[in-house]
């Protein structure tokens, strides 16, 4: 049984605060363009299109606001956005988004602006099991083989895939829940590495709600020629781009 989520109980914090260019362009990833747009403008338009968001926070750098102002225009102002400012490590961008929602949200979910993909039902299912639990994130089966391997590359052992999920975004949790792994973070000293979660730190439950492989984090040239065949295959896009 999924618990029900309210119209408007749910800000969206958007991370687009990177500023990497390994992808080769002379801007940051997010914000290279995907069959002739922006490619954080597209997780943008699904949130504000859904009933159960109220808010959109964007954490970007203060130079790149124009983009999702301008988007927010053309969506007709549906819902209104802020903006924070980025942080160091993800976790500093996370925290700062966190702490301009609303007091109100009952669910913040926290989405990475490279995953241009995203659709409103995953979105939604994923807010149903935060409600339910209090965190949950989309993720899907891990389709490679992992092995852990020793300083010298000599393989330790095989980890049993069937037990490994690889996590995407939006990660969705309760203000308070979140607030609290904050917490605990910050009075244990505690260092947040790709290892050591925020919420796994005070021992709560987190749901993985299997999603799509369609929800790629667009990182290199040919991830954006993968985008571009799904959002044909949806019929967002004609042939000719
Ligand atoms: Cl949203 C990070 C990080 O940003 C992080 O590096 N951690 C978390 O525990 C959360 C909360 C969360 C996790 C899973 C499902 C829902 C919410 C977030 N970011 N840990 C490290």
């Amino acid at each position: 049984m999924a618990a029900a989520v309210p119209d408007g109980s749910v800000s969206v914090v958007l991370l687009s605060g990177g500023v990497g260019k390994r992808f080769g362009a002379s801007i940051p990833k997010q914000y290279v363009e995907l069959v002739g747009r922006p490619i954080a403008t597209y997780s943008m338009e699904t949130f504000s299109k859904m009933p159960a968001v109220s808010e959109i926070v964007v954490v970007c750098e203060e130079e790149w606001r124009s983009v999702f102002e301008d988007e927010h225009a053309r969506l007709g102002r549906l819902k209104p956005i802020s903006f924070a400012k980025p942080g160091a490590e993800r976790q500093d961008s996370v925290y700062n988004g966190f702490a301009a929602i609303s007091p109100d949200a009952e669910l913040v979910a926290i989405h990475d602006s490279a995953r241009p993909m995203v659709t409103a039902e995953e979105t939604l299912q994923c807010a149903e099991q935060a409600m339910e639990v209090g965190a949950a994130t989309l993720g899907v089966k891990c389709k490679p083989t992992i092995k852990e391997v020793d300083q010298n590359g000599r393989v330790v052992k095989t980890l049993d895939r069937s037990k490994l999920m690889e996590i995407h975004t939006p990660q969705i949790i309760r203000p308070a829940l979140l607030k609290e792994g904050f917490e605990a973070v910050k009075r244990d000293g505690l260092e947040v590495t790709d290892d050591v979660s925020i919420i796994e730190q005070i021992g709560k439950p987190v749901q993985i709600v299997e999603g799509s492989y369609e929800n790629l984090k667009v990182t290199t040239p040919e991830d954006l020629d993968v985008a571009t065949g799904f959002l044909r295959a949806r019929g967002v896009v004609g042939g000719s781009n």
